[in-house]
């Protein structure tokens, strides 16, 4: 029984699964790095036998998570990309996905370009109107797979109204809910069948982790994602879940800050003179601000915003940041800043990048939690050369 269960976000990230340990009454949960378990007689053995099938920071760790998500199961990976990867053996050659036309650039490598040579069959399609999923819905349909807000352009979609249509032809609902976090975004309170997280963002948060999760309250596919986390094994290790349980305590009150700073950054941006047009879906400028605010608690640390002119004034600025650090990745408490079509959007094919609005002129912020001036000088100074 979790004593935790009704009570509120902050609570359950920094005790579920984390009690005193009975020997020594630890506060902090320990980091068992034992890879193996000792066995009375052979087949009898306490909880554990080996660290593949099961370990007990992990454990604490993908149980925690999943009591944010509001999940019954959690499983945690060692990347975003071993999640999901894990997540699509449970399907088989012949079975067909629809995906968004948007999403994080590696995802979609690992869709295009080696699950494809599984026999796994692929659609992309524009998520933002649910119709478009219902068209391209086929016999063998096993999968619809969201990215809300996407990456990069943060185009959102109805979780509601997607699962309920899946829900009419028996399809899963896989909804990656890496940008919002599970402080802003709930994906199966809206009828998802399984929500993936790349844990190396927000639920770490400090940039020194790769990690991944599922989370899904449905008992079957629970039951498949343990046997193929087990068979081909790529589970979180001892240290980093012990790194990103821990940083789990912290989830809320990171997110808040991140949050006010990206109101803030996204209003500053939108008044500038060089910066053409702003994307975060907390301001009402956005396509979708009321879905935004039906579907999520909060808006998130992600902006993406157009500089005007081209490729050079963009790498003006992006040389020019001083507090904002220009690298790859998001979510961690430092501001990074990134060109998308450069450097995290590459792998998708250049006529796609630009018909999705990936352009030269487009660059992606993860707002962290400095201090909000700081940011905001630190943009001024950089558009200004
Ligand atoms: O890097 P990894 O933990 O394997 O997670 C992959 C991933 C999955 N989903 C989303 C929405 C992501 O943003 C990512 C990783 N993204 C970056 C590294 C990036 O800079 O966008």
């Amino acid at each position: 029984m979790d004593q935790f269960k009704n009570m509120g976000f902050e609570t359950k990230a920094i005790h579920t699964a984390q009690e005193p340990d009975s020997e020594f009454g630890s506060v902090m949960p320990p980091i068992h790095l034992s890879s193996t378990y000792a066995q009375s007689t052979p087949g009898t053995f306490k909880k554990y036998d080996y660290i593949r099938a099961g370990n007990p920071t992990r454990s604490s760790y993908s149980k925690c998570v999943a009591a944010l998500e509001g999940a019954e199961h959690g499983f945690a990976y060692s990347s975003g990309c071993a999640a999901t990867t894990t997540l699509m053996q449970c399907f088989k050659a012949g079975d067909h996905i629809i995906a968004g036309d948007d999403m994080y650039g590696g995802t979609f490598r690992l869709f295009d370009k080696v699950l494809r040579k599984f026999g796994l069959e692929f659609s992309f399609v524009d998520l933002t109107n649910p119709e478009n999923f219902e068209k391209a819905i086929r016999p063998n349909t096993r999968l619809v797979w969201l990215e809300t807000p996407t990456n990069p352009t943060l185009k959102i979609s109805d979780i509601d109204a997607i699962s309920k249509i899946a829900q009419q032809s028996k399809i899963l609902t896989a909804v990656d809910n890496t940008f919002m976090s599970p402080y802003f975004q709930n994906p199966l309170k809206w009828g998802a069948d399984v929500v993936m997280h790349s844990a190396t963002k927000y639920i770490n948060g400090h940039s020194d982790v790769l990690g991944g999760l599922l989370l899904t309250n449905d008992n079957s596919l629970a039951e498949d994602l343990s046997f193929y986390t087990l068979s081909t094994g790529a589970v979180a290790s001892p240290f980093d879940s012990y790194l990103a349980l821990r940083s789990l305590k912290t989830l809320a009150v990171r997110m808040q800050t991140h949050q006010k700073n990206a109101i803030a950054v996204a209003e500053f941006l939108e008044g500038h003179s060089a910066v053409e047009r702003v994307i975060y879906p907390g301001l009402s400028s956005h396509p979708q601000y009321d879905l935004a605010k039906k579907q999520m608690s909060g808006f998130g640390g992600m902006i993406t915003f157009y500089v005007k002119s081209g490729l050079n004034d963009a790498r003006r600025f992006l040389e020019n940041v001083k507090v904002f650090t220009l690298a790859e990745s998001l979510g961690g408490v430092e501001s990074l800043v990134e060109h998308p079509a450069i450097m995290t959007h590459a792998s998708i094919p250049p006529d796609k990048r630009k018909a999705l609005g990936i352009d030269d002129t487009l660059i992606r912020l993860s707002v962290g939690i400095e201090t909000q001036s700081d940011l905001i000088q630190d943009l001024d100074q950089a558009l200004s050369q």
